[in-house]
């Protein structure tokens, strides 16, 4: 079964704690702290494999969790590291974080949620984009181990009873969709020949038959014309309404949404062609922008038919589209398909070199690597970036407005107070870090934590905003009285 959308839970392996330990040897009266640090939370990687074409077991199997790194103990012994979760994806896959603002599950991230829109449900944030085969990219990051009391010794403290718990890896719900990546989506109304045309230019072997809606499922097949290789989707057909559901609806356009050119098949047989294509150009406006997508038409099954007969219908279809390239083929007889071959591959070429396309969504990835190295989609990706540069330097004469940025640095240190209710909450980076690897039940761990927050100017800031010794202080996800009670 095809499946090109799946929800799914992550949670990466929290890191280990590190130990509290002091040597205990014969000779040795006093032993120095010795407790190790804990391993750090496997990560959840995901990895695109050309064997891997659905995203059906993640249907099954919605829930994917990494390893939990080990605990430090005595003697320096370091906790051992949890395994990282590789998880095969088909190629094309993109992967979104959802951003419900629900506590309940997983750590929200720091950031505000620009732009979210409580109609139109959780905000997506796009986060990974698998196009090459064997690419990886960390889905979910593992929490860092804790330092055992080994590490917190010094002159002033020989005896350190404090160490760090780990940190707890990300937890999120995430959304896939897999997207093809291709040269040329075919489109048309059922029964139009898009199986068959694909079944005589590629080595693909697509289901066809003389009913609407043969093909089910995407197909990908390889065409080669001139020494040049051209990765062709084929997608159910398309009916009057598929954007309001109707046959198998239009999510299948998604498919499409990534070709550089469409190719838009029409029936010679149709009664009126132009209808016919107006049919589909309509649904094609319905999503995104593949309206814009250049496109060739071809007229099908023209083999052994009355040539004024194929006048009419392409008329029919220039009425309706004064500029369309229309190509009467037969791929049963193998009529017209190398010319139009020639022509999907120009288009392709001069598709990637063309400044107005920055903007589509096609052009929306332009520095992703490549499906494949022989495919053409690899100049068009990595041409429109090269297009879109030049339209920048282009406008290099404005004077530009100096803008002060703050280091990596800087930002991580970084820190704001909100009050809400009774309690005051602190986000920013370095002392949410912090706050994650401190276990609340050491005393010794929670004031270093205060140390910490009197040192980045928190506290001074808390007592401004009228914080007193018992006000409750929440940082990642973790409360506690400003002071000691
Ligand atoms: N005579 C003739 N028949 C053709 C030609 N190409 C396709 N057909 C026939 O048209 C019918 C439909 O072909 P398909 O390739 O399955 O059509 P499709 O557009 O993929 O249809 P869906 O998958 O339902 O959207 C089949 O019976 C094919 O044999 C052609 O060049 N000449
Ligand atoms: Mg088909």
């Amino acid at each position: 079964m095809f499946v090109d959308t799946a929800k799914v839970k992550l949670e990466a392996g929290k890191g280990g704690d590190g130990a509290v330990s002091f040597r205990h040897e014969i000779y040795i009266p006093k032993g120095g702290p010795d407790g190790g640090d804990g391993g750090k939370g496997g990560s959840i990687i995901f990895q695109a494999d050309k064997d891997t074409n659905t995203l059906l077991d993640f249907r099954y199997n919605p829930i994917l969790k990494a390893e939990n790194g080990r605990n430090g103990a005595g003697q320096r012994a370091a906790g051992r590291s949890g395994h990282d979760l590789i998880v095969k994806v088909p190629i094309g896959t993109v992967v979104y974080r959802l951003r419900t603002g629900d506590a309940a599950w997983g750590t929200p991230t720091s950031d505000s949620a620009v732009g979210e829109d409580a109609a139109a449900g959780p905000v997506r944030d796009q986060i990974a984009d698998l196009v090459k085969d064997g690419q990886q990219a960390v889905i979910a990051h593992g929490g860092d181990g804790g330092f055992g009391n080994a590490h917190f010794k010094s002159s002033t403290r020989q005896t350190p009873r404090i160490a760090e718990v780990g940190e707890p890896g990300e937890a999120f719900e995430a959304e896939l969709e897999l997207k093809l990546l291709a040269d040329i989506g075919l489109v048309g109304l059922p029964n139009a020949g898009k199986s068959t045309f694909l079944s005589v230019v590629s080595n693909a072997t697509p289901e066809i038959a003389n009913y609407p809606f043969t093909t089910l499922t995407p197909q990908l097949g390889v065409a080669t014309i001139d020494g040049q290789d051209l990765l062709i989707a084929d997608i159910p057909g398309l009916i009057e309404g598929a954007s309001e559901g109707k046959g198998l609806g239009h999510a299948f356009l998604r498919h499409v949404d990534r070709t550089a050119v469409l190719l838009h098949l029409v029936d010679v047989y149709n009664d009126d062609a132009g209808q016919a294509y107006q049919t589909i150009r309509n649904e094609l406006a319905k999503y995104s922008d593949l309206k814009n997508r250049p496109e060739v038409v071809a007229l099908t099954k023209c083999e052994g038919l009355d040539p004024e007969i194929i006048k009419m219908q392409m008329s029919a279809i220039l009425k309706i589209n004064p500029t369309a390239k229309i190509f009467p083929i037969s791929a049963r007889a193998h009529q017209g398909i190398d010319d139009l071959l020639r022509e999907l591959r120009d288009e392709i070429l001069s598709f990637s070199s063309r400044p107005s396309s920055v903007g589509t969504s096609y052009a929306g990835q332009p520095t992703e690597p490549s499906p494949s190295e022989t495919n053409l989609s690899v100049s068009s990706g990595i041409d429109v970036a090269t297009s879109e540069g030049k339209n920048r330097s282009s406008k290099d004469n404005i004077p530009s407005i100096p803008v002060i940025k703050l280091s990596d640095k800087q930002l991580k240190n970084t820190w704001q107070v909100t009050k809400q209710d009774d309690k005051f909450i602190i986000t920013g980076e370095k002392i949410e870090k912090f706050a994650r690897r401190t276990d609340l039940n050491n005393y010794a761990s929670l004031n270093r934590l205060r140390d910490i927050m009197k040192k980045l100017g928190i506290r001074a800031e808390l007592t401004n905003q009228g914080a007193t010794p018992e006000s409750i202080i929440s940082i990642a996800g973790k409360d506690f009285p400003l002071i000691e009670q």
